[in-house]
């Protein structure tokens, strides 16, 4: 808890930074998406993951500084990777229940957008569908004003909540994202091979793009070409780097 007086800090002090992870296609591995993913190194506890202390600033009532601020790195390193990868490229944040309550998200978001030079077309949002759902009113009515502007919002981590087809249903997305506990034991149970294959068939046919998280090692990869248009993230594929450290 004494941590969260430190974000603001460790956000202008450097301590604080973006690693990205490529999503590729998984036919051609063409990287088709990177997906930001902040790093905190404390100077007196080291290395922080995300999963300890964003909870805790989502309580503390700083996640929206911590989510703005994502977006303008995101967006500023979008050019640079663009460049490289393409202009169709897009570039994904991940964002909180509570950015979705916050009644200028939308507007902040399109500012920063803007400022660089961007479309929102160019970003994707990611949520959980955990998130989507703790308060469904409010979340559907921006992720709405929020896909009106263009942005492109993704559905975080499908399958590992408690509403996952509620979610489906009840906004307006683009992207599936399949949560990498569907993979455990897929090549070795043909019951986990159907469910996959479902919870795949389910995303294409809402015409979403459906991506295919937590990819590891080669058999998985292999076994998911067979499926034409899916889109795939793992270690396999790419670990999240940190863009001022190696030349992507
Ligand atoms: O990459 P990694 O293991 O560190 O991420 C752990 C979790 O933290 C993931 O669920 C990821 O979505 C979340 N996470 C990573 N970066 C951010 C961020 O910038 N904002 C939010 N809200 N969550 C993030
Ligand atoms: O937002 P999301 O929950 O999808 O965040 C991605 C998280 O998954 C990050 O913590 C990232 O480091 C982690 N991750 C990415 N690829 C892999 C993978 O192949 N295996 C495992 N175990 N974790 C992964
Ligand atoms: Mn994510
Ligand atoms: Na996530």
């Amino acid at each position: 808890q004494l941590l969260m007086l430190d974000v603001e800090e460790a956000l202008k002090s450097g301590d604080m930074w973006l690693e990205y992870q490529p999503k590729v296609n998984i036919r051609d591995g063409r990287t088709v998406s990177f997906e930001a993913l902040i790093r905190w190194r404390h100077p007196e506890f080291g290395r922080v993951a995300p999963d300890q202390w964003i909870p805790l600033a989502e309580e503390f009532g700083i996640i929206h500084t911590v989510t703005l601020w994502v977006l303008d790195r995101a967006c500023r390193d979008s050019h640079p990777l663009r460049a490289k990868h393409g202009q169709d490229l897009s570039i994904a944040v991940n964002v909180s229940a509570k950015d979705l309550a916050h009644s200028l998200f939308h507007e902040e978001a399109g500012a920063i957008v803007r400022r660089h030079k961007l479309e929102p077309a160019n970003i994707t949002l990611e949520i959980t569908e955990t998130a989507m759902m703790s308060d469904p009113e409010t979340a559907r009515a921006t992720l709405h004003t929020l896909s009106t502007m263009g942005f492109r919002i993704a559905l975080d981590d499908f399958g590992s909540g408690h509403s996952s087809l509620g979610a489906l249903a009840q906004f307006e997305l683009d992207e599936l994202k399949i949560d990498r506990s569907f993979l455990e034991g897929v090549l070795d149970y043909p019951a986990r091979q159907k469910i996959m294959i479902a919870a795949m068939e389910l995303g294409t046919s809402l015409d979403l793009d459906v991506v295919v998280e937590g990819v590891e090692d080669e058999a998985i990869a292999l076994w998911l070409h067979q499926f034409p248009g899916l889109h795939g993230q793992g270690y396999y594929w790419g670990r999240p780097f940190n863009l001022r450290l190696r030349n992507h």
